[in-house]
């Protein structure tokens, strides 16, 4: 890998890259902080921007990914202003940033692709939710960039990851590497690093998977049903991709790689089993997570609020069960990924994987007991 400032200058016209430091906490790509000094006959300056390596092995066709970063910033050209509703500040969507020679990207010598983006100043983001308040504006920010991508045509937009949130073809993966699995396949992967688990973790594990096999095909049948249409969506909405500005006001979604064709029920659910789970995906007290109806209900008014407009009476048939299968999707997609010793997921240890696996599994089960009481809340927010 290049050094991180001569790579940094890559995107730089004026100035000079006096800082790279690593930001967020992405489990695929990685990604860097870059400040740029500027001296001028005005004085001196100082700017950022956001420097990231695109995982090729996850996207396949990172060319791809930016492509579709350049069509929604042609798309929203002026639309954000047009409606962010009188809220100040306005609406904002990180931008790419060009090379000094023009292109979109940059490959190193190792041909990884770079690319730089706008970063949006004084705002933060956070890794769990913390008032209602704070579920609330989650809800309208994702809402907010559905309603901006709405009209953008579903067939600008590039596959860049294939069966991304199609439920059934993660199971048919997670069939074959628990084959191999056990037919000991993956043994030296798994002595060589230590990831052997308690053989009775790994069973809850298999029997939970096992006991929402045919269910789990709901939004493919309702989509192949044609109740449920493909639209553009974000595809990672989780609490900490949505940025709050000083005033705890949502001001834009960050973390554009997974913008896609999709269904608006992936991300809705993907922001719910992020938002209400207090303890957070990366806990390791498993056993104690369960999803917080309140928050569900705040994060859905302020959803609603704005979606009302697009959302159609199947749509919000399909929400509950949206909420319950992201959960259990990403629980399988941990599962999977560890036994098959972690190649997916960034880990910073063995089992890394397989307790991701079970916080997500523990919040679906949460999710199932209080099926009653959230549809209730969709039912009455809906009127
Ligand atoms: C991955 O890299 P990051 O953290 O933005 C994953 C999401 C998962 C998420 C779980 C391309 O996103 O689908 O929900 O981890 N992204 C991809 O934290 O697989
Ligand atoms: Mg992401």
């Amino acid at each position: 890998m290049s050094d991180l400032r001569t790579l940094a200058s890559q995107f730089v016209a004026e100035g000079e890259v006096a800082a790279v430091e690593p930001l967020g906490k992405g489990n695929i790509n990685s990604t860097f902080l870059v400040t740029v000094d500027l001296v001028t006959a005005e004085g001196k300056s100082q700017s950022r921007f956001v420097l990231q390596r695109i995982n090729a092995q996850v996207f396949r066709r990172p060319e791809q990914v930016i492509q579709n970063m350049v069509v929604l910033g042609e798309h929203l050209r002026n639309r954000e202003k047009i409606q962010t509703d009188g809220r100040s500040p306005h609406w904002q969507t990180p931008q790419i940033i060009p090379t000094t020679d023009g292109n979109h990207f940059w490959q190193d010598e190792a041909r990884d692709y770079w690319r730089a983006i706008s970063f949006i100043e004084n705002s933060q983001v956070l890794e769990t939710i913390e008032t209602h308040t704070h579920a609330r504006e989650v809800g309208y920010g994702l809402a907010m960039f559905h309603r901006l991508i709405s009209n953008l045509p579903v067939e600008n937009l590039a596959d860049t990851i294939e069966g991304f949130h199609i439920t059934p073809t993660y199971l048919t993966h997670y069939q074959t590497v628990l084959k191999e699995y056990q037919t000991g396949h993956h043994l030296a992967v798994h002595s060589n690093n230590h990831l052997i688990a308690d053989p009775k973790t790994i069973r809850y594990c298999m029997e939970f998977v096992e006991a929402r096999r045919q269910w789990a095909s709901v939004l493919e049948r309702a989509k192949a049903e044609g109740h449920l249409q493909l639209r553009p969506i974000h595809g990672d909405p989780k609490v900490n991709n949505i940025m709050l500005n000083q005033d705890g006001q949502a001001v834009s979604l960050i973390d554009l790689d997974t913008l896609k064709p999709g269904l608006v029920h992936y991300d809705i659910g993907d922001c719910l089993r992020s938002s209400c789970n207090r303890l957070g995906e990366e806990t390791e007290d498993w056993k104690q997570v369960t999803f917080d109806t309140s928050l569900a209900k705040a994060m859905l008014e302020g959803y609603f609020s704005l979606a009302h407009d697009f959302l159609t009476e199947y749509d919000y048939l399909y929400i509950y069960d949206a909420i319950r299968l992201i959960a259990f999707e990403l629980g399988l997609r941990f599962f999977t990924d560890y036994l098959v010793g972690n190649v997916y997921f960034k880990v910073e240890h063995p089992t890394h994987n397989l307790m991701r696996a079970l916080v997500q599994f523990k919040l679906t089960e949460s999710i199932e007991t209080q099926a009653e009481e959230i549809v209730g809340i969709i039912e009455a927010l809906r009127q």
